[in-house]
């Protein structure tokens, strides 16, 4: 293991904005809106702010799934957050997300405004707003469905913000970091992988939004789509993911849904902003 016993944390830590590596552009220690920006507005009564993050890509699945099963209340306006350009810490959109990360949600519909932040309270919000892909409280399987939504929201940050973090953006290769977050993730791709050896979809026979949430991370992983760590995390050894990972890949909504708000890849993929169905062309 190499020696990494030099760093001895100060006192009291102060903030070297040039030493955060490629992110260190928009990553601080501190809350708030740094300029004046109205949010643009649209004629729906759902307007999303967002980018095709795996995080963004959960709420525009949901809708894009919403409207294929004829919920029509479900169209929606999505506006480009570019995080890149620290688009998230615009005055407007800290006043619809005071954490100043997308995806974020303003509902019209409701008097007052509903403002929703966080995709796994989005996903529910809209989920029950128009009573599909989750179980009504009561109902067999509710608990199933929330529990994998949430264990999405709480283990997903080992993935990205650990295990992504040091395999593939820290300024240098730490050994103890990359083990300690691929030890993790592969703990939590053989829960789900044990889960799915049983079932069709996570929360049992029935599609819903915590396979939504689940999908753009686990399923891009075990899909090679993040990080270039296939072949490091053996993916392929997860079978029954990958079968379910492929399912719900092949669904259309799913492929709308992934090109909603997309800044990067081929221009012909890219819907930067969304409107109406007939956006995707
Ligand atoms: N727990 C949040 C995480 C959202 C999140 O981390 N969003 C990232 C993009 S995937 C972001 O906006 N980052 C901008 C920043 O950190 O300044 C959620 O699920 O909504």
């Amino acid at each position: 293991m190499t020696d990494r016993t030099a760093y001895v944390p100060p006192k009291v830590w102060t903030w070297d904005a040039e030493n955060g590596g490629p992110f260190a552009k928009i990553n601080r220690p501190i809350a708030g809106a740094t300029h004046d920006k109205v949010l643009p507005a649209g004629q729906h009564p759902l307007q999303l702010h967002s980018l095709a993050t795996p995080n963004g890509v959960k709420v525009t699945i949901l809708l894009e799934e919403l409207l294929a099963l004829g919920k029509t209340g479900a169209e929606y306006d999505a506006y480009l957050i570019n995080i890149g350009d620290g688009d998230q810490f615009g005055s407007g959109f800290v006043e619809i997300n005071p954490n100043s990360k997308i995806p974020a949600l303003l509902d019209r519909s409701t008097t007052p405004h509903t403002r929703v932040f966080e995709s796994g309270a989005i996903l529910l919000y809209l989920a029950e707003k128009f009573d599909a892909f989750v179980p009504k409280a009561g109902a067999p399987g509710r608990g199933e469905c929330l529990s994998w939504l949430f264990w999405q929201m709480a283990s997903t940050p080992y993935l990205g913000g650990g295990f992504g973090h040091f395999y593939a953006y820290a300024p240098e290769k730490l050994e103890y970091p990359i083990n300690r977050f691929a030890m993790e993730v592969k703990r939590q791709l053989d829960v789900l992988d044990r889960n799915l050896a049983t079932r069709k979809f996570v929360a049992g026979d029935a599609y819903t939004i915590a396979d939504m949430a689940i999908f753009p991370w686990y399923g891009g992983l075990v899909r090679g789509e993040l990080y270039g760590a296939a072949e490091f995390l053996d993916v392929k050894s997860y079978a029954n993911v990958a079968r379910w990972a492929e399912a719900i890949q092949a669904r259309p909504a799913v492929k709308r849904g992934q090109r909603v708000n997309r800044a990067w890849g081929p221009e012909e993929e890219r819907v930067a902003e969304r409107h109406a169905a007939s956006d995707f062309k």
